[in-house]
């Protein structure tokens, strides 16, 4: 929902004239900084665990079923930035589709077959970059990046590792023919609940597993935050009273009014 500033103003201070101080105390405590949260484990510094799920090679159809799929608990704000970290183990970027999913059901294709113009987001064709991907070195997607994730791998040879031995570790999302544009696709929507963060396999001979996923999200908890049309966003509807209901409360005063006059 949207609510503007210049509403919520002349609310306050007509409901201030009525009743004191009484509503706008929560409305002048509205947050305006956004606050950062994060889940998961930071990029750059993952341990292996042995706990990875396996890729399954020459599935990915284009479904979210035929992807090996992570879930990242949420946390309850207003997004404004999303940037996913990933580890895993591939021996051929090339064959790798990610996708993240909101608890909202939005799909952002993250990655789609690097170096690879694939016709249709169905796993059919061949072949994208021969480069591989090691646990130990995670990398992350975050609009921000200046390298796209379709170059992934494309500067070093086909048993190098991308971010170990490129030392880029940072890549914007690059779609190709997938849903989504980027990762701000997710602004304004409420960030709790399970995201998903998945990855498809679209060639067969080489294969992989998935070891880690996590999201940091930025926003703003449980409150609004002003959008640049000079406007607030909010995630739940900000408490206020109907022109019915102040007529009612008013009635309703002046009666008790009126009984106090009539007892004395
Ligand atoms: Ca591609
Ligand atoms: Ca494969």
């Amino acid at each position: 929902m949207s609510i503007s500033a210049r509403t919520i103003s002349a609310r306050q201070s007509s409901l201030a004239l009525l009743f004191g101080t009484i509503l706008v105390a929560p409305l002048a405590a509205l947050p305006t900084d956004p606050a950062k949260l994060a889940s998961g484990e930071p990029t750059g510094t993952y341990t292996p665990d042995g706990t990875c799920t396996a890729i399954p090679d020459d599935a990915y159809d284009g479904s979210l079923a035929s992807m090996a799929c992570l879930t990242v608990p949420g946390v309850d704000l207003l997004v404004t930035d999303v940037n996913v970290d990933l580890s895993l183990n591939h021996t051929w970027i090339g064959d790798l589709t990610i996708k993240v999913v909101s608890p909202q059901g939005t799909v952002v294709t993250l990655q789609s077959r690097a170096d690879f113009a694939e016709p249709a987001d169905d796993g059919t064709g061949c072949c994208g970059d021969s480069s591989d991907l090691i646990e130990t070195s995670p990398f992350t997607f975050d609009d921000d990046a200046t390298d796209s994730a379709e170059a992934m791998g494309t500067t070093i040879g086909g048993t190098e590792f991308a971010c170990q031995d490129d030392a880029i570790c940072d890549y914007f999302p690059f779609p190709d023919t997938g849903p989504g544009v980027n990762l701000a696709d997710f602004n304004d929507e409420r960030g709790n609940g399970d995201w998903l963060v998945c990855v498809g396999d679209s060639a067969t001979g080489d294969t992989g597993d998935v070891c880690l996923a996590a999201l940091t999200l930025d926003g703003i908890p449980g409150g609004c935050r002003s959008t640049s049309n000079g406007e607030l966003s909010c995630i739940d509807p900000i408490p206020s009273l109907s022109p019915s209901g102040l007529a009612l409360l008013f009635l309703i005063l002046a009666g008790a009014g009126c009984w106090m006059l009539f007892r004395r």
